[in-house]
């Protein structure tokens, strides 16, 4: 994949980011969710790519657009597989919330893992805590030892986590061992990504959230130096299949890195849409302008770029023309 790749990219999530922001508050996930998914497809068809997405809007037969397996791209260029999420966080953005993204990650063709749209339990930390963690440990030795290596008491180990009640169990443990705890209502992929970003002031995400989301972090983390460990989390025998369909014998194998993304390049776009731990949100300006906020990172090269962009949104006809 060269280089020049990942401003394309960008330009994709960016405009996502555009088109779902009008929605916010609006208690409309669906039309928020419907809106960036239209522009972002419209706009992988300018970028050059053989790309097949293996993480998109779900099922052929569910999904109108970006659903797994379908071809995107201008058909000139890398082969590639394409991970999307045209609006991670559909509620959030309904409600008004913190936290939500347009976001695509694209690596070289087979190394994205294909993860069935089911639960997976995370363990996601910075480059501070890279390797030294394991999601087999229980949790009261996870964040010790993460206290230990970054020299800090446990009392002061700040953990994310969605707020949600199956974690009810997994909290009241955090809670007995001490640290600091901060609840993302929706958005796990920004959550997980959070502890890479030491301005965000997170040690650990933990608990379990969407699979696919799950990936797209993994993509994220990798250019970031950190690390995500995860196990999906099958409930019925119909998804235990689907596990063992992807190549899992063992659906609840802990999953590392180089399962969820290979071992060679990826490049990841977020652009904000509310504003978050890492990313500032679209905002509206005077002059029918917008601004938006993008994060674009290449796990080859780990140069992360921060972009802020002016559009004038009157030449932007794929905005106009799906809304
Ligand atoms: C998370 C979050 C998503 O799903 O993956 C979550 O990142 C997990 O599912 O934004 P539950 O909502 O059932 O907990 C989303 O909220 C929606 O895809
Ligand atoms: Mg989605
Ligand atoms: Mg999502």
């Amino acid at each position: 994949m060269e280089r020049e790749l990942s401003l394309e990219i960008v330009r994709v999530t960016e405009l996502a980011a555009l088109a779902s922001a009008p929605w916010m508050g609006r208690g409309d996930k669906h039309h928020a969710d419907e809106a960036a998914t239209n522009a972002m497809r419209a706009m992988l068809d300018s970028v050059s790519i053989q790309g097949t997405v293996v993480i998109g809007e779900g099922e052929m037969d569910e999904a109108p657009m970006l659903y797994i397996g379908e071809q995107v791209g201008s058909m000139q260029g890398p082969e590639v597989d394409v991970a999307v999420d045209p609006l991670e966080g559909t509620e959030i953005v309904a409600r008004g919330l913190n936290n939500a993204m347009a976001v695509i990650a694209v690596a070289p063709r087979g190394n994205l893992l294909h993860a069935p749209d089911m639960y997976m339990e995370k363990l996601a930390v910075g480059p501070l805590l890279a390797g030294k963690l394991s999601l087999d440990d229980p949790i009261r030795t996870t964040v010790e030892k993460a206290a230990l290596a970054l020299n800090k008491q446990v009392s002061d180990i700040t953990v994310m986590i969605l707020d949600r009640d199956r974690h009810m169990t997994l909290v009241a443990e955090l809670r007995e061992v001490g640290v600091r705890i901060k609840f993302l209502s929706d958005g796990d992929v920004a959550g997980a990504i959070a502890p890479a970003f030491p301005e965000a002031g997170i040690d650990l995400y933990v608990g379990s959230g969407g699979a696919p989301e799950g990936v797209l972090a993994a993509a994220a983390l990798k250019c970031l130096g950190g690390e995500i460990q995860g196990r999906l989390m099958p409930e019925n025998e119909e998804q235990a299949q689907r596990c063992v369909e992807m190549g899992l014998t063992n659906p609840r194998k802990l999953l590392r890195m180089d399962d969820m993304i290979g071992t060679g390049d990826v490049i990841f776009a977020a652009t904000g849409v509310t504003p978050g731990e890492f990313l500032g949100g679209v905002q509206m300006l005077p002059d029918q302008r917008a601004e938006t906020h993008s994060i674009v990172m290449r796990a080859k090269t780990r140069t992360i770029r921060f972009i802020k962009s002016l559009h004038y949104l009157p030449n932007k006809p794929i905005l106009g023309k799906k809304q």
